[in-house]
């Protein structure tokens, strides 16, 4: 049960959610809530072809319309040098297409009217004459020698993007060679797509008079997106203040630019009025950053007993016609190399290739830890295939390959260096409390009358948090972040990050750091987030950095504080400040515990009463470079029933046993895990973005794209260890994504565990209940 606002001490107590009254009123303020006087909308004219040279575009028709007040192509954004914008991952994405589109639904125009209606009305009267071009959707024959070539921007001599690896070939080929057991496996992990129930959007309004633009939008990075803009654009940063007002889920959705935030942006500059662009679903599904879509297969080298020795993955990943993965510069593949997961390899040898095809760009978004997903996926995929080909219980197989408590820090073939953890008590956690060998006993005796039942186990490894610096940057910015926080007279607080949550629950979260840190409850801390315009420069919200980053510099930020309140607090008690004691709650004279003042008291002495020569006021900014990432573990287990008939499955039971080190607010947690497997499940089951051969999307919407119900989903149990982070200030570890990182694997397992007697080693995602219906048809399985 949730414990009241007005606590002392709040740090890892379930304090309410500060934001939930105004969400539960209706009182959210999301983009599509903004109304600015004089404002106009944009709609967007697409591409139905995946492939096609645009011969002619004519809009003159369009702009004879009503209400209609200005048309842009593709070519009037050339005139301005702004065809073209940059990516993430160092490559470039059309804002408008110029000479051909790469993919269906691809931006075309962009038609600026008085109201919503008109602007989609006349976006029909847009005449483009395409010339259809040969179609690419199979990344692998995009690799063909004869395939089209489909970007004409670049020098392309292939539809290769970037051939990327890590770890030590040689070592790795060297185990392989000698090794007992080698276990191949190819692993898909289909295309899904992040799909929050807002989709993106956003208002420009640049004032003529001043010269300075604000952008309100669906941001989860609002400082990065204002430096992209800067740039782009070339309108001095200070001109330009980016407000990500509530945001209605992000789930990595929203860390890109979009075509249509910079046709806004340049409609509102020549207009000199507002220009609101908001996505239909089919816009957001079908254009908008893609997750996954990798196509891996990963090879096991070990022991006759099951210890493993060597790894060797190759991937082939399909990045669509851009290159727009939101990835760490030097990591074409995200964090994928973390792919050994929680198991002690000698070796492992890693690599990916990216490739163009002709689908909406996108590439790392849906709670994915910069790919680690696919990674955790795969890895925990492979271990059952390994137990299975060994004839060791996977949970037995799992405990003789974990990397132990002693090893920490432990250095990884790939070259990582985990933090902490203990992944041995954490399985036996979940172990117990699922009652293991109980259900074990149960599927045996199910199995001898025919019945399928199965029991699927993830023991992953997450790794979040960028920074450090040294080593992460978006597009040349470093990856740090801030807080700032400012201690009112009367002992109240407010308090700005360089993150943007989207219902992470920060204003209660980050209240409570602060609070524990100055000794005040969650109530006295505002925390806002999100304007560019007051809060300190950061890298935002994704990759479940925020805590591991922003709730660092908070904790550090308010210590600062806390060195000046000392003084002050000495001060006024009339002793020197080395006999101050703080008891998380007041600060007093050392043996004399009666004499206490209050940050309260402290507060006020600061803007009234302060030691001469000192300054008054009591705020600080705090930059935080954390020096590691943090690596949250976690062991989950499932337990699915088949039923013959149907071929559908039915998830028995969930258990998720987290460790993300210090927990600030065990009920947010634990709304974050169950989201999280929400999604995993969704994932596991019903998720799938496919393509015909002319590259036609096929799941344009939520009748295709399926987003469970509550009635769909299983009833989540959970549990949690506690191992520190031993380098972050408070001890956490970010957990926002662990739980979609962690749980596919575990439904999977779970599937193929039950229909093992049939000889079934592997299923790709999604599990449909048609593709189990053919297998068991497949094996002669009737009712
Ligand atoms: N927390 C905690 N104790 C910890 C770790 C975290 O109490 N040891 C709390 C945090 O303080 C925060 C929340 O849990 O309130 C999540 O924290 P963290 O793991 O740091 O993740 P971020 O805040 O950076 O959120 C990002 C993560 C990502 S990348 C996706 S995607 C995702 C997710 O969060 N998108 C979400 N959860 C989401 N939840 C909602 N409601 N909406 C989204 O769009
Ligand atoms: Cu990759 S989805 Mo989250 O990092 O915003």
């Amino acid at each position: 049960m949730a414990v009241r606002q007005t606590e002392l001490r709040p740090l890892g107590k379930s304090v309410g959610r500060k934001e939930d009254p105004r969400f539960i009123r209706g009182k959210g303020r999301y983009i599509d809530d903004i109304v600015l006087p004089g404002m106009l909308y944009m709609c967007l004219v697409r591409s139905p072809y995946a492939h096609a040279r645009i011969k002619s575009i004519d809009t003159s028709e369009a702009m004879q319309a009503p209400g209609v007040k200005l048309v842009i192509t593709g070519e009037d954004l050339a005139a301005m040098n702004l065809a073209w914008m940059p990516t993430m991952a160092n490559d470039q994405q059309m804002v408008l297409a110029t000479g051909k589109v790469l993919y269906q639904y691809q931006e075309v125009a962009a038609v600026i009217a008085e109201t919503r209606e008109q602007a989609v009305d006349a976006a029909q009267l847009v005449y483009v004459d395409y010339e259809p071009l040969p179609v690419v959707v199979d990344p692998f024959k995009a690799l063909e020698p004869d395939a089209p070539i489909l970007r004409e921007d670049r020098e392309q001599k292939s539809n290769l993007i970037f051939h990327w690896e890590a770890g030590d070939k040689e070592a790795t080929e060297e185990l392989f060679r000698n090794a007992p057991v080698v276990v191949k496996q190819d692993v898909r992990f289909p295309r899904v797509h992040p799909s929050p129930l807002e989709p993106c959007g956003c208002i420009a309004d640049y004032n003529t008079a001043t010269g300075k633009l604000t952008w309100y939008v669906t941001s989860q990075a609002p400082h990065a997106h204002r430096t992209v803009l800067s740039l782009v654009s070339g309108l001095p940063e200070h001109q330009i203040r980016v407000i990500s007002p509530d945001v209605g889920g992000g789930f990595g959705n929203k860390v890109p630019v979009y075509p249509g935030y910079v046709c806004a942006v340049v409609a509102s500059l020549k207009l000199g009025r507002p220009v609101k662009w908001i996505e239909t679903r089919t816009e957001n599904t079908t254009s908008t950053g893609f997750a996954r879509d990798y196509h891996m297969t990963a090879e096991i080298a070990a022991e006759e007993d099951g210890r493993v020795l060597a790894l060797r993955v190759k991937t082939i990943a399909d990045h669509g016609a851009f290159d727009a993965a939101a990835d760490p510069s030097k990591f074409p593949a995200g964090l994928f190399s973390i792919v050994t997961g929680s198991y002690d390899f000698k070796e492992a040898f890693v690599e990916v290739d990216g490739v163009y095809t002709n689908k909406a760009p996108g590439g790392v978004a849906y709670r994915c830890s910069f790919r680690v997903t696919e990674a955790a996926y795969l890895i925990e995929r492979v271990m059952d295939v390994l137990a299975r080909r060994v004839g060791v219980d996977p949970a037995e197989l799992r405990k003789r390959n974990f990397i132990r408590k002693e090893q920490f820090p432990y250095k990884s073939p790939t070259g990582w260096t985990y933090d902490s953890g203990d992944y041995e008590k954490t399985l036996a956690l979940a172990l117990e409390k699922i009652g293991y060998e109980e259900l074990r006993k149960e599927q045996a005796e199910k199995r001898a009358r025919g019945e399928l039942m199965g029991i699927g186990i993830s023991t992953f490894t997450e790794v979040v948090g960028a920074g450090p610096s040294h080593t992460f940057d978006i597009m040349g910015i470093k990856m740090f972040d801030s807080a700032q926080i400012r201690v009112h007279p009367t002992g109240k607080v407010i308090a700005r990050l360089g993150v943007r949550h989207q219902g992470q629950g920060h204003e209660t979260t980050f209240a409570q750091i602060i609070a524990q840190e100055l000794g005040l409850s969650t109530d006295d801390v505002i925390v806002e987030e999100g304007d560019t315009d007051t809060a300190p420069y950061g890298l935002g919200t994704y990759a479940s950095r925020s805590t591991p980053t922003a709730g660092g510099a908070a904790a550090l930020c308010a210590r600062r504080i806390r060195e000046k309140a000392k003084k002050i607090a000495a001060h006024l008690l009339e002793v020197g400040e080395e006999d101050v004691v703080f008891d998380g709650v007041a600060f007093s004279a050392k043996g004399l515990a009666s004499r206490t003042v209050t940050m309260k008291d402290i507060a006020f002495a600061a803007y009234t009463n302060v030691p001469e020569g000192m300054e008054p006021g009591l705020e600080a900014t705090y930059y935080y470079d954390p020096p590691n990432l943090t690596f949250p573990h976690g062991a989950y287990i499932a337990v699915v029933d088949i039923d013959k008939g149907t071929g559908a499955v039915k998830v028995r039971r969930f258990l998720a046993v987290d460790d993300c080190g210090t927990v600030i607010n065990p009920m947010i947690v634990e709304g974050q895990v169950h989201g999280g497997l929400t999604e995993g499940f969704a994932i596991a089951f019903m998720q799938d973005i496919p393509f015909d051969e002319d590259g036609n999307c096929l799941a344009t919407n939520w009748m295709d794209y399926l987003v469970p119900t509550a009635l769909d989903t299983p009833k989540w149990e959970t549990d949690r260890t506690v191992t520190p982070s031993p380098h972050h200030p408070i001890g956490a570890k970010g957990v926002g994504e662990s739980p979609n990182v962690g749980s596919p694997a575990a439904f999977v397992n779970a599937v193929v565990d039950a229909l093992a007697p049939l000889g079934v080693e592997h299923i790709d995602m999604p599990i449909y209940p048609w593709k189990v219906w053919k297998i068991l048809r497949e094996h002669g399985v009737t009712e």
